[in-house]
């Protein structure tokens, strides 16, 4: 089997810049490209545009000692890695820059060189449209002149670099070959186990992945909101039932955001008719914002605040990340807004949130009504809640992550409520 000692990388986003990185420390001749002179610029100067833990470290070293060089302009090598975005607009995958790099990559491939397609892509696009091309542009016919396969990604945002040495991954070949070239390049600097499969099952799996997630999320909420229905507290519910050695149910929350889970579900759909239930998942999740903020609102009138003034904590699609991609954060602000709250953003991750810059803690309350917890930033652990209580007008206090000490908010003077936990007392089955 042919040694790849120069492996290109195209697109240096979350998964494109680590793997770069990493297969730079390991030993290869690493060319980090893409198409945005912002981001390269970024990496020339030292710094990183993306916020992952150690990710800085590595990609310095890796440039320092020449092991990793930048360009926007591909260049001939042994293997080829496409991390580019594959968005998804009104439930389609734009596939553009997937095609953009084909062509890059076709453009300058040799007979025996290694192609690999990292990005999420609808099932049948290695064997489909990426082969298809690839041949074109280079004349050479993949599986017999060169190596190609699909090992999509699986990392982590916020574990990225842990993840990427770690987790076992999916070599999906369009040929038995393909399936151990890629192997063969993965082995230098991924741990976990390198399972060689075929390009369809992979594109499937990594999908499946993700909408398995997103069903497990949407049954959690709804179960969160059943629980309300009962008086019950869904966050207890959830303790006992995952101590059953084969239920391991995920935890519920404001909605499920990020540029993965809320997306994939619908490529893995496309061209489908049996879908009722991942597209009813996706659809319950999609409206939990919503739902977390009409929560919101009953809390206001049942207090009878007038001109209710509220500030959000907590923006990014998730903790302890600086990604505000489909945040829900976004959707429950409009909400709120539509129903007449002024509103006020805090995260210390990110600096503007639609349009407005995000305050500190106590500029948010100042004056506000109520504190909404949006995601569970290990960052809250600082706040100190009798402060920001005594800034407020009227004290209340929603959850939606579940995971904040709502006894330290009491004792500050707050009123708490927290999603999926119910007022206990009724008897519901009658
Ligand atoms: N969420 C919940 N409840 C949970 C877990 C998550 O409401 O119990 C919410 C989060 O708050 C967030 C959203 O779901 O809004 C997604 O967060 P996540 O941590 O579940 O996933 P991502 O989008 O950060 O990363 C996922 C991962 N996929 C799986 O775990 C199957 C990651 O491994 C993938 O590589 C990534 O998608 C991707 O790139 O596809």
């Amino acid at each position: 089997m042919r040694s790849f000692d120069r492996v290109a990388v195209l697109g240096l986003g979350y998964v494109g810049l680590p793997t770069a990185a990493l297969a730079a420390a390991a030993g290869y001749d690493v060319l980090g490209v893409d198409t945005d002179s912002g981001i390269l610029s970024t990496l020339k100067s030292g710094e990183v545009h993306i916020s992952e833990p150690g990710l800085r470290m590595v990609v310095r070293a890796a440039i320092e000692g020449g092991k990793l060089r930048l360009s926007e302009r591909l260049e001939s090598a042994d293997a080829f890695v496409m991390c580019v975005p594959t968005p998804v607009e009104g439930r389609r995958a734009d596939l553009t820059a997937v095609e953009a790099a084909a062509r890059a990559v076709g453009a300058v491939l040799r007979r025996g060189d290694l192609v690999v397609l990292e990005s999420t892509v609808p099932p049948g696009t290695t064997k489909g449209f990426l082969a298809k091309v690839l041949r074109s542009v280079s004349s050479l016919e993949p599986g017999e002149d060169f190596p190609l396969a699909y090992c999509p990604e699986r990392v982590l945002p916020g574990a990225a670099l842990k993840e990427l040495v770690n987790n076992d991954r999916l070599m999906g070949g369009v040929d038995g070959r393909s399936a151990r070239a890629a192997a063969t390049l993965y082995s230098r600097f991924v741990d976990g186990a390198l399972i060689k499969c075929d390009a369809l099952e992979a594109e499937i799996c990594k999908l499946a992945e993700n909408a398995f997630r997103d069903v497990n999320i949407a049954f959690a909420n709804e179960l969160a909101r059943l629980c309300e229905t009962h008086g019950a507290d869904v966050w207890r519910v959830l303790d006992l039932a995952n101590r059953h050695p084969r239920v391991n149910i995920l935890r519920p929350g404001a909605g499920v955001g990020g540029h993965c889970i809320p997306v994939d579900p619908w490529m893995l759909l496309r061209g489908t008719e049996e879908t009722s239930l991942i597209s009813t998942a996706r659809t319950l999740n999609d409206d939990q914002p919503v739902f977390v903020a009409r929560s919101v609102l009953r809390f206001l009138e049942e207090n009878d605040v007038s001109e209710p003034a509220a500030a959000i904590f907590g923006v990014t699609y998730k903790a302890d990340v600086d990604d505000v991609r489909n945040s829900p954060a976004a959707e429950a602000a409009r909400t709120l807004v539509e129903g007449g709250v002024a509103l006020r953003f805090c995260d210390p991750h990110v600096r503007r949130f639609q349009g407005r810059e995000v305050v500190s803690a106590a500029a948010a309350v100042e004056g506000a009504d109520l504190l909404l917890f949006m995601t569970a930033h290990s960052a809250w652990a600082q706040l100190e809640p009798d402060k920001l209580a005594a800034r407020m007008r009227r004290r209340l206090l929603y959850d939606a992550t579940g995971l904040i000490d709502l006894e330290a908010w009491r004792t500050a003077g707050m009123e708490v409520r927290r999603f999926g936990l119910g007022e206990r007392g009724e008897d519901s089955s009658r």
